[in-house]
């Protein structure tokens, strides 16, 4: 590497590092960070903390100690070259007298991809893409799904016993892990854009569904799978502020209506073999500027999204405790009989959480 490599790696590795702040509050818009650098030090750094304000490049440029004549900004995403909820960040940069821009990807946003760089190369701006752009990358994986397939990144969390059952034979359910595995829950529900669950799981344990972390947090959108209405107006996410999704195939226009009066947002979408349509659920949310989605359901929708090859991770939980063999399992999925039928995905990580393994996979 040479020793400009590593300087660029370096200086990018501090824009990632400030674009992480924007993690809970900057949907649907991606987490993006910008350091600015003249002779070999910082002199403006900058993030984007919700949508509708400045851009990361901008507040960068705002907060800058010194002139910016001449300067090299580092930028997680590519700089955006359209006029949104703000102006293009592009002709900001150009303004200021940036000399080179180095970004760690593209933007997958189609009103930008690419024509942000050729904006730049235009006004005679050095441009560099790719630096640590994995780590980029995953940090906005949801909006480049969303960008880039129209469907947002599903990831279902799931906890069980010792013996792979998520309740006991009663079906209670409730607090199988330690208040440690549960912190980080909440964690994962506030990077999430919405929480999709099951009416089942809304009958059995009215759950709230938001994340209750010490930190500033833009609430996920409450999404619940309800194909005939079975909801009742007086359930707990009712009465919670923020979005409340019902999506059925149900056409009893009386009881939508009687909902829609409770504040519970409610779509008919396409029906497959007389339960809602999984795929045209996940395109949906996407329409709805959905970027993550994290499932918290039990094993008849968790195995009808692996079935239909919906999910992208799986975090599952596992406690030091032995629930019986009459409880349910994590996924429900009717027909599989031999190993060749057995249904197969990866470990990608592997760690201890409290009392408890997290264990996360992917597809
Ligand atoms: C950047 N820096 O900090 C962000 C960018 O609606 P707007 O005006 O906020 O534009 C949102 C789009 O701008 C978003 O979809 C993405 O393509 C880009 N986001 N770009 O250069 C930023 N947040
Ligand atoms: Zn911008």
């Amino acid at each position: 590497m040479s020793g400009q490599d590593k300087q660029d790696a370096e200086f990018m590795a501090h824009a990632l590092h400030l674009a992480r702040r924007g993690l809970y509050t900057t949907d649907p818009n991606p987490r993006v960070g910008c350091v600015l650098v003249k002779d070999g030090r910082i002199i403006g750094e900058g993030w984007h903390q919700r949508a509708g304000f400045a851009h990361a490049e901008v507040e960068a440029l705002q907060k800058a100690t010194e002139d910016t004549e001449g300067a090299t900004a580092y930028v997680t995403l590519e700089p955006c070259s359209h006029h949104g909820r703000t102006p293009p960040c592009c002709e900001t940069l150009v303004k200021a007298g940036i000399k080179r821009v180095v970004a760690a990807m593209q933007d997958p946003n189609p009103k930008v991809s690419g024509n942000g760089f050729a904006y730049l190369k235009t006004a005679g701006i050095e441009v560099s893409c790719g630096v640590l752009e994995e780590d980029a990358k995953v940090l906005n994986r949801g909006f480049i799904m969303r960008m880039t397939q129209s469907r947002p990144f599903v990831r279902s969390k799931m906890a069980m016993g010792l013996d792979g059952r998520t309740a006991m034979a009663s079906g209670e359910s409730q607090w199988i892990t330690s208040p440690e595995a549960r912190m980080d829950v909440h964690r994962m529900r506030a990077e999430s854009s919405a929480i999709l669950t099951g009416i089942n799981t809304v009958l059995a344990d009215d759950p709230s569904l938001t994340a209750r972390i010490d930190k500033e947090v833009l609430q996920p959108i409450r999404v619940v799978l309800d194909s005939t209405l079975k909801i009742s107006a007086y359930a707990k996410i009712v009465s919670l502020p923020g979005r409340s999704l019902i999506l059925t195939c149900s056409k009893d226009e009386s009881k939508k209506e009687a909902l829609q009066k409770a504040s519970l947002e409610v779509y008919e979408l396409p029906e497959d073999q007389g339960r809602l349509d999984l795929t045209e659920a996940l395109k949906f949310l996407a329409r709805q500027e959905i970027n993550e989605v994290l499932v918290e359901a039990g094993g008849v929708l968790n195995g009808a999204l692996l079935a239909d090859n919906l999910v992208d991770e799986w975090i599952v939980y596992v406690a030091p405790k032995i629930m019986g063999d009459q409880g349910r399992g994590l996924f429900c999925l009717p027909g599989l009989e031999k190993l060749g039928d057995s249904k197969e995905i990866k470990f990608s990580d592997i760690r201890r959480i409290g009392k408890d393994l997290k264990l996360t996979l992917k597809r």
